[in-house]
């Protein structure tokens, strides 16, 4: 489920509608679909996400919304994704109750032991490398992210500049998965950048 898991991002469109760009993804392979909206409201977040969830539910893709409780209920995504800035993962968890998936962000073996405690399903541990998609990341070493695999027993992806060159350097990191954005919704044919 986890093994590609594409976080959206509207900035290269280009005026394509989202949920046309992510069954692309799909169609290439991705396993997991984060709809992630920074400057939406609630209501438009809403709306974007019933679309991209009808698209996820067609090839049975575990669709995830990203730091937005009301929304995810709203919608009744699978699950939601949180960072260390958001509502704490406890809260979260209680909200969602015991069934969806809860993705938690984790820059440090610390913060990924109280994310299992507090229920996450699974953890986002990055950024692995240089990205110009999010601002101000924490820079996680390959041995921080292999004492994070070793030593919490929920699945982890890496997060943050990865993409076709570089994906293979994480291979010894007992992964779930990798997360990206750039390396899939840059790309000019987006179904080949997943398949690839
Ligand atoms: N979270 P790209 S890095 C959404 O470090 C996100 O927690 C990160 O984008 C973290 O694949 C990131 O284009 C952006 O580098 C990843």
């Amino acid at each position: 489920m986890l093994e590609l898991y594409l976080v959206s991002d509207r900035s290269w469109l280009n005026d394509r509608p989202l949920e046309e760009d992510i069954e692309q993804a799909i169609l290439g392979g991705v396993t997991m679909v984060q709809l992630r909206e920074k400057n939406l409201t609630d209501e438009e977040f809403t709306i974007q996400a019933k679309k991209v969830k009808t698209i996820c539910s067609k090839y049975h893709i575990p669709f995830i919304i990203n730091d937005n409780v009301a929304v995810a209920l709203a919608v009744d995504s699978d699950g939601i994704h949180i960072g260390q800035d958001d509502l704490p993962a406890s809260l979260v968890r209680q909200k969602i109750g015991p069934d969806k998936i809860l993705g938690v962000s984790a820059h440090n073996l610390d913060e990924a032991i109280a994310a299992k405690k507090a229920g996450a399903t699974y953890l986002g541990a990055g950024a692995m490398f240089s990205t110009t998609t999010k601002d101000n990341t924490t820079n996680l070493s390959i041995e921080q992210l292999q004492a994070i695999t070793k030593n919490v027993d929920i699945p982890v992806v890496a997060i943050g500049g990865i993409n076709y060159d570089n994906c293979l350097s994480l291979k010894n990191c007992n992964l779930a998965g990798i997360a990206v954005v750039s390396a899939i919704m840059a790309a000019t044919n987006i179904s080949e950048a997943a398949a690839n």
